[in-house]
């Protein structure tokens, strides 16, 4: 047998990172309109007929499985609802099918299952856009093209979890298959397929909050909350630092808001949801928003000074000297803000146990400057030769 899947982007074969129910929208032995495809389904677009727009009026419609066997009723095919003539009759290797379904929410949506059963290969579209095809070749393939292989009715499942919802529209939505035989000389053709739709019950939640739990900054006027999926009802009076509601709220992203405060004293500040925030997923019906609550601290006093360790080597073999010609291990610092930064009241250290290990010299940092220390146990501290 021989498996043939496309659009990648479409179709990830993973579990859902979320539970959520399955509504089925097409079922299996669902009535469908189809057309044998002696020729191109719709001209002079031969994609137009997998849009919902199309005008099948003229198509024959019947119960799935629809399908033909050679001879009729062979036990793969003994269950055949709807019998089509054999491709030798009818002159075809192809057949089109159309089903609507309808979704009220697409947004919602946070995954699309296909279930196709079928002899012997076909080319799904929901609103015209390919989203699988299986023991198919790839490209375009015209109402003539044929299946790779010749098979008995086979099921198989398509998980579409990419962006599912930007493949439906609110209302009628249309699903598209056509049906390949192998040969001309197939004994058999058979259809059957459902399409089912999962739909998010996961609530809102916070994935990261600026300033952090239990964090202390120098100064605050702007809190940063994102959220695990986009939400919708966010205002400024929803959230309240020492119950007092933001000043405004931006919007970054469907996801992402910043809330803006008026600068407070000192101390520690309780950041608290309004219980009436209202704010909830864009599933339908949505899921409300799990509040949670924090505090941080504001301390004006604490030093902010924007210097990191730059560069450093733990093992100098070969590398440079210091004043006295020994080759220790160094540490560079560098101060990346645009004012010169005091080292004093700073200490470097190896050990977690130790962190006051050796005290920095009350230096200046100028700004964008540079400064190495040797880790060479000489503890000088003379600021006008080297560390
Ligand atoms: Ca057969
Ligand atoms: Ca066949
Ligand atoms: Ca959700
Ligand atoms: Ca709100």
């Amino acid at each position: 047998m021989f498996l043939r899947r496309t659009l990648p982007q479409v179709l990830a074969f993973v579990l859902a990172a979320v539970s959520a129910p399955a509504a089925t929208l097409v079922d299996y032995s669902s009535t469908w309109s189809y057309f044998i495809g002696v020729s191109e389904a719709s001209a002079p677009d031969p994609g137009s007929w997998r849009l919902k727009g199309f005008d099948d009026t003229a198509w024959l419609s019947g119960a799935a499985p629809i399908g033909y066997a050679n001879p009729p009723n062979s036990a793969p095919e003994f269950n055949i609802a709807t019998q089509l003539p054999t491709t030798q009759a009818a002159g075809y290797l192809s057949v089109f099918f159309r089903k609507p379904f309808v979704v009220n929410n697409p947004a919602g949506v946070t995954q699309i299952t296909l279930n196709v059963n079928v002899d012997d290969g076909y080319i799904a579209w929901i609103n015209g856009t390919e989203v699988g095809r299986w023991n198919m070749p790839d490209g375009v393939i015209p109402y003539n093209g044929n299946a790779v292989t010749a098979i008995e009715a086979t099921l198989s499942t398509l998980q579409i979890t990419s962006s599912p919802a930007s493949l439906l529209t609110p209302g009628t939505n249309m699903l598209a298959i056509q049906v390949f035989n192998a040969n001309t000389s197939s004994s058999d053709l058979f259809m059957d397929a459902s399409l089912a739709l999962d739909i998010d019950e996961v609530p809102p939640t916070l994935v990261d909050v600026t300033p952090s739990p239990g964090a202390t900054v120098q100064t605050f006027t702007t809190l940063e909350v994102v959220f695990s999926e986009n939400v919708t009802g966010v205002d400024a009076g929803d959230l309240r630092v020492n119950g007092v509601a933001a000043l405004s709220m931006t919007q970054v992203s469907p996801l992402d808001y910043t809330f803006q405060f008026a600068k407070p004293a000192d101390g520690v500040l309780q950041v608290t949801w309004n219980p009436a925030h209202g704010i909830t997923d864009l599933a339908v019906p949505p899921n409300p928003f799990v509040a949670t609550n924090w505090s941080f601290k504001v301390d004006s006093k604490i030093s902010t000074v924007p210097v990191v360790i730059s560069e450093f080597l733990t093992d100098n073999l070969t590398g440079i000297k210091d004043d006295d010609g020994s080759r220790s291990d160094w540490i560079e610092l560098y101060n990346m803000g645009s004012e010169p930064a005091s080292l004093g009241g700073w200490f470097l250290t190896d050990s977690a146990a130790n962190p006051t290990k050796w005290r920095l010299p009350a230096i200046s940092l100028g700004a964008k400057n540079y400064l190495l220390i040797w880790a060479s146990g000489k503890n000088r501290t003379n600021t006008a030769a080297a560390l």
